[in-house]
């Protein structure tokens, strides 16, 4: 067992599961869903998983099939549907072209200045992606070559990551909240010659400087060749001509004109790399393929959301993040969704912003976090009901356990108590979904729900043994799934060491849960060093080294502890140098340096500054005193601890 790992996690307390909870959907929110039978589609498909997710690749386009679904023979490096070939853009976007959804809308975009609307219908989307793949090739961009992409939520990203899709190029995509130095590492460690930016980007009404942190984070870049800059806020920026290039101009160009054939790649071929927080270390690259991650975003996102032609879909996640690329871009955009994007936040200018765009665009699916619903839910039910919602139709929830009563607000007060709630939980890893429920299935409020089809889990205790029913213990997974990671880029021994190593055989998801009677699962929390702030991924290392960077630290130790709006917050120990006098001033100080070298995002709430930090007599924090300490807690046995 990873001494690492130590329950409980820091998340809320989840109330003992009680199955008479449950709420039955409206029969009129599940008239027609696809999945009508789910008990008899979860036995069939776990009588033979590969058979089952074998039907579900059948239901997209392949320019030529697989020999076996899933290869096996060198596990955990699993390899899915071999042999086939395929590009996920010629099912997300090429072959609509061939249908009516051809002038059907792909997206709808929304600006945070909501006067700035624009639209594309799938044909149009295609030739975006065109010119986009186009301006790549001509710039020396070449299948399997990584493109960073660095920009806000404007209809380019759209087009910046299926034009590397579809060209066989690997995107990997940079939170445009993160700081120029987080850019910087995950430039590096990609090797990728060519970002994407834009010159700045909307946030509550004042400019967000991206193209100068671009400018910060490749000045010292070996790698990087070319910066492509949209033109988003109109704000001046430094061109440099021999690297920086507008976009729009670039799109006037001879170069940029014409049709770009769609590349049929591998279905194993790397798609994109996602960095995300882990327990230790630098952030890693999750890396997911073209086929698998195709299959298994369509599948589960047409089951749970239950997608119509006539639905419009709108998932409020960034593109910057895992549930940006599986939800907001391609899962949708494989089932021939209308996807709208809305570049602001919830609550500027008022709290409503949200719900009036419902109403003005009739939203019919809305998949959101829960820190967004209790942010929301702090402001009131008047802001919810000054709207007409009676166009949606489901609801959704990600990133963090989503805590009955802010269920029951989101059920009764947006959802007017007829739409199905669909909590998903799954992550950056997981590519997709995999314990949800689909609309037919009643919905229990702070349970996440069942495992997809073809998919089982597991709560172990630390030998991996499974606990019973109603007992707390390690998250697991028990079979591979199409759209699993496929490794760590470039470090194959700690994706191994990560995922597989704790219990052979079975998928650790570094979360603690409880599963009920029904077969319901109730996730808890984390049970290593990542903390979910706001539904953000923070790994307290990384917070832990950009405090280290500032003159007056000495030590320094990030905690989780819960908060009532954020899920956790960030609570850091901080041993300050000989004669630094902790005060308001200094904590500000500190705060501002966690923004400017990591993120806004990882500002911690409150800080201790403690002497010494406790510690195994090996140098290890533990990080469970820190935690009962803060909380007011016993701090158990303490008698492994350096006596210092
Ligand atoms: C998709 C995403 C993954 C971690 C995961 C868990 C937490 C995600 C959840 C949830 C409870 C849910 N998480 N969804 N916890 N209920 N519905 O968030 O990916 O950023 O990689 O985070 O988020 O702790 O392990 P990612």
């Amino acid at each position: 067992m990873n001494q690492d790992i130590s329950l409980p996690g820091a998340g809320p307390a989840v109330p003992r599961p009680s199955p008479q909870d449950a709420v039955e959907p409206a029969p009129e929110a599940i008239q027609n869903a696809w999945v009508q039978d789910w008990r008899a589609q979860e036995e069939r498909a776990l009588a033979d998983p590969q058979a089952y997710w074998a039907s579900r690749a059948q239901e997209l386009e392949w320019s030529q099939t697989w020999d076996t679904v899933l290869d096996d023979s060198r596990a955990p490096f699993f390899r899915w549907f071999t042999g086939a070939r395929t590009n996920i853009v010629t099912n997300a976007v090429d072959r609509h072209l061939l249908t009516a959804r051809k002038n059907k809308l792909a997206l709808i975009w929304v600006g945070e200045d909501t006067e700035q609307v624009r639209t594309y219908s799938y044909f149009s989307l295609a030739r975006e992606v065109d010119t986009m793949a186009n301006i790549l090739r001509a710039m020396g961009v070449e299948k399997g070559d990584v493109v960073t992409i660095y920009l806000p939520r404007i209809p380019e990203v759209f087009f910046a990551m299926l034009a590397c899709a579809k060209i066989g190029a690997i995107h990997s995509v940079v939170f445009a909240g993160y700081s120029s130095d987080a850019l910087a590492a995950r430039i590096d460690d990609s090797q990728s010659r060519v970002v994407i930016t834009a010159d700045g980007s909307w946030v509550n009404g004042k400019v967000f400087p991206l193209k100068d942190l671009v400018d910060e984070a490749v000045r010292f870049s070996p790698t990087v060749r070319s910066v492509i800059v949209v033109r988003n806020t109109g704000t001046t920026v430094e061109m440099d001509p021999t690297r920086h290039h507008w976009y729009h101009e670039m799109c006037q160009l001879p170069i940029a004109k014409g049709r770009c054939a769609t590349e049929q790649v591998d279905a194993e071929d790397p798609l994109f790399i996602l960095y995300t927080s882990g327990s230790t270390g630098a952030p890693k690259a999750i890396m997911h393929t073209h086929g698998g991650y195709m299959v298994g975003t369509y599948a589960t996102l047409r089951d749970s959301f239950d997608i119509h032609d006539e639905d419009r879909w709108w998932c409020t996640a960034d593109p910057g993040w895992i549930t940006g690329h599986s939800y907001l871009v391609y899962g949708p955009l494989l089932n021939g969704a209308t996807v709208f994007m809305y570049e602001g936040s919830p609550t500027y200018p008022y709290p409503d912003r949200w719900w009036e765009m419902v109403e003005r665009y009739g939203i019919t699916s809305f998949y959101t976090a829960p820190t967004a619903i209790r942010t929301l839910m702090r402001f009131g039910e008047a802001w919810v009901r000054r709207h007409d919602l009676s166009s949606l139709r489901l609801l959704g929830s990600v990133g963090e356990p989503l805590n009955p009563e802010a269920w029951r607000w989101f059920h009764h007060v947006v959802g007017q108590d007829r739409c199905p709630i669909i909590d998903t939980w799954w992550q950056t890893e997981t590519g997709m979904f995999q314990i949800t429920t689909v609309p037919t299935m009643p919905g229990k409020p702070g349970a996440a729900g069942r495992p997809v089809f073809g998919q089982e889990a597991a709560v172990v205790d630390e030998n991996g043994v499974e606990v019973e029913d109603g007992t707390e213990g390690f998250l697991v997974l028990k079979h591979p799934w199409p759209a699993m990671l496929r490794t760590i880029y470039g470090q194959d021994e700690r994706y191994v060491n990560t995922y597989w190593s704790t219990y052979p055989g079975l998928y650790l998801t570094g979360d603690s849960a409880k599963r009920d009677a029904d077969g319901w699962f109730w996730i808890i929390g984390r049970t290593d060093d990542v903390i979910k702030v706001s539904g953000h991924r923070l790994g307290t290392a990384e917070i832990e080294s950009a405090l280290l960077t500032h003159p007056d630290v000495v030590e320094a130790a990030a905690i989780g502890l819960p908060h009532a709006v954020k899920g956790n917050a960030v609570h850091c120990a901080v041993v300050l140098a000989p004669g630094v006098e902790p005060d308001r001033h200094l904590e500000d100080g500190l705060r501002r340096h966690i923004a400017a070298t990591l993120s806004p995002i990882a500002k911690p709430d409150s800080f201790e500054f403690p002497e010494a930090l406790p510690k195994t007599r090996s140098g290890k924090i533990v990080r469970r005193v820190l935690r009962a300490r803060a909380l007011g807690q016993d701090e158990g046995d303490l008698s492994t601890l350096d006596d210092a």
